[in-house]
């Protein structure tokens, strides 16, 4: 197939603006199913966590034929945490689909990954999708599209974008409001016309770039990439420029292109389209692959910078090595490792002490997919709380700074603006929109942590709220997270509901009766600002008088079950979070009562910045 029939496009948007839904779609009216074939919903979704969570957390690619035309497609993730991601695969295209949801419209994801594609002069179609919401509002949305471009720059060209209006879940598209076609012919029509085909030649010396990494049990590491001229060939030698400038000689030994949701082996593949590569187990990210004889490396690719780290640590609990396998030091370091190799957005460094390590990544939910998934690998471990890179810009300390959209019903408004005050947002707009309120802020990321669950709470579940990385700025100065204590565990044992009885007392429990507990675990909140111990093992005391059954219908108020998330969020700087398959808990860094009273003194005396 000659470059001239290829079509490479990234699908970029907001989270769930229906980026997967929509490949669903182009994948089944393109034939790419049998007939009768039974297709999952987001089928690109295909790794159990994605499933689970309902979002896409890893880039993957597919292909659909459209008379004659091949249109590979890169379903990209919408979440903030992966936005870097998302950067690196536009190398990949000549042209992106923006959908933007027709009635939430341009949210702060939507700015970052137009910004992307705009800098990096690819072509864009936009897509408002979800036609079919009742409330769906697509002409404002289309207006606050095109100021978007506006704003970010675009050039004359750029401003004359296409606009696709689609239902991604009724497989509809049309270039006309009021009447959408019954498929998504105008839409492929629109990208093998508007998209321009790939331009290297396919008898120029080879040249590709990997930016996807892909790994399976078979094949090991695959190295993914659009060649960006020449042709590969099964049994070619070629070199590999790897990033620290040296040079590897290595010889093709299996080769895939992808035709739907295969990957299909070939004996060659030709500059424009997408390859895949098995056999090169030390290949990375960035690194270009080419001829023998002609060796010119692309450009490194950028990749964002971690903005949010916390240690990852042995695990040295009480109840270490009981529900997991017992991870020694080695063991952790090498696990974080490997996770490198395929994860370029983040950093793992070791420290001076051999049980610690510092991990870095994107943000909260970048961070706790990478411990989710080791807790299903049953491994047990333990992790601090997360806090942001700051770093040094002309002798003065920035921080990351987050662009931070929220729409509330209006009676919430006062109570919200206040808290984000607090939290040192600055406000930059507030609109309207039917009887919500939009606001949207600049906000340090730090004041971010730990911000949903309360948000949700406050505003009963009414509230959304979105936000994007921005750029690191001026240090905001200082500001309190957690404004009460939490109650700690005087003795290890088995929590019974006459000790958590008295517990309640105090505050929110964490865990139930029959629980088993450690000291210094800390086991609810305090309603006040201290920490306290509170004795939840305690048995009540034996007498002579037969007791009255009064005690067994005593009810307890029940208590708050965190999840990875939000006890992620909860921690404070002097507790761990440990992890194992089965259990999740929170526990004071020094367990006995003397030992934190003793740290906490000495901190007093030698406060540490
Ligand atoms: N009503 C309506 N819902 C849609 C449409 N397209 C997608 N959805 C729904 O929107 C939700 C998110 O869809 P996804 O396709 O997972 O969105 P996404 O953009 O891939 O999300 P991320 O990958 O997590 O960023 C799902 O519940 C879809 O069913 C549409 O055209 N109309
Ligand atoms: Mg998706």
């Amino acid at each position: 197939m000659s470059s001239d029939n290829i079509r490479n496009i990234a699908i970029i948007a907001h989270v769930d603006h229906g980026k997967t839904t929509l490949v669903d779609k182009m994948l089944s009216q393109s034939g790419a199913f049998r007939e009768n074939e039974q297709v999952i919903e987001r089928v690109m979704d295909s790794n159990d966590l994605e499933r689970e969570k309902g979002i896409t957390i890893l880039a993957k690619n597919t292909s659909i034929k459209y008379k004659g035309y091949k249109i590979n497609i890169l379903d990209t993730p919408g979440h903030a945490d992966f936005g870097g991601e998302v950067e690196r695969i536009m190398k990949m295209v000549q042209g992106v689909l923006l959908v933007v949801d027709a009635f939430e419209g341009c949210m702060p994801q939507t700015r970052f990954v137009l910004k992307k594609a705009l800098e990096q002069n690819l072509i864009p179609i936009v897509v408002v999708n979800k036609m079919d919401r009742e409330n769906a509002r697509p002409l404002e949305v289309v207006d606050e599209v095109l100021d978007l471009f506006i704003d970010l720059g675009a050039n004359e060209d750029q401003l004359e974008f296409p606009v696709i209006y689609a239902s991604a879940l009724d497989g509809k598209a049309g270039l006309d409001i009021d009447n959408l076609d019954t498929d998504f012919v105008p839409l492929f029509e629109t990208i093998v016309n508007q998209i321009p085909a790939p331009q290297g030649q396919k008898d120029d010396p080879l040249q590709m770039q990997v930016t996807l990494l892909d790994y399976n049990d078979y094949l090991g590491r695959i190295a993914i990439g659009t060649i960006n001229r020449g042709t590969m060939k099964k049994g070619n030698q070629i070199i590999v420029l790897k990033r620290d400038g040296t040079i590897e000689t290595h010889r093709v030994t299996k080769l895939f292109t992808f035709e739907g949701l295969k990957r299909v082996e070939t004996d060659q593949v030709a500059a424009g389209d997408i390859v895949a590569l098995a056999g090169m187990e030390q290949i990375n990210v960035g690194e270009t692959l080419c001829d023998v004889d002609t060796c010119e490396p692309l450009p490194l690719l950028t990749i964002d910078e971690p903005t949010l780290q916390m240690s990852f640590i042995v695990n040295n609990s009480p109840f270490s090595g009981k529900e997991g396998d017992p991870v020694t030091s080695r063991k952790l370091g090498a696990r974080l490792m490997r996770e490198i190799e395929t994860d370029v957005s983040l950093r793992v460094e070791e420290t001076s002490s051999p049980d610690v390590f510092l991990v870095a990544g994107r943000g909260e939910l970048h961070l706790a997919i990478l411990i989710e998934t080791m807790r299903r690998e049953g491994l047990e471990f333990q992790v601090s709380k997360p806090q942001v890179i700051t770093k040094r810009v002309d002798g003065r300390i920035h921080e990351p700074f987050e662009n931070l959209t929220i729409d509330i019903p209006e009676e919430y408004t006062g109570s919200i603006m206040e808290k984000i005050g607090l939290r040192k947002g600055t406000l930059m707009n507030m609109t309207h929109i039917r009887e919500q309120v939009r606001l949207e802020y600049s906000i340090p990321t730090r004041g971010l942590v730990g911000f949903r669950t309360e948000f949700l709470t406050d505003t009963r579940g009414y509230g959304i709220l979105n936000r994007s990385f921005d750029s690191y700025k001026p240090y905001q100065g200082d500001f309190t997270s957690r404004t009460r204590g939490v109650l700690i565990a005087y003795e290890s044992g088995t929590a019974n509901t006459y000790g958590l009885l008295a517990a309640e007392e105090r505050g929110i429990l964490f865990i139930e009766p029959g629980t088993a507990v450690y000291e210094g675990m800390v086991v609810g909140e305090n309603s006040r600002d201290q920490d306290i111990v509170v004795n939840i093992c305690k048995e009540k005391a034996l007498t002579n008088v037969r007791s009255s059954t009064k005690d067994d219908t005593v009810k307890l108020k029940g208590s708050r079950n965190l999840s990875l998330e939000q006890a992620l969020a909860y921690i404070d700087t002097d507790e761990y979070l440990e992890l194992t398959p089965k259990s999740i808990r929170i526990r004071k860094k020094y367990l006995k009562k003397a030992e934190r009273e003793r740290f906490e003194k000495n901190n007093k005396k030698n406060p540490v910045s």
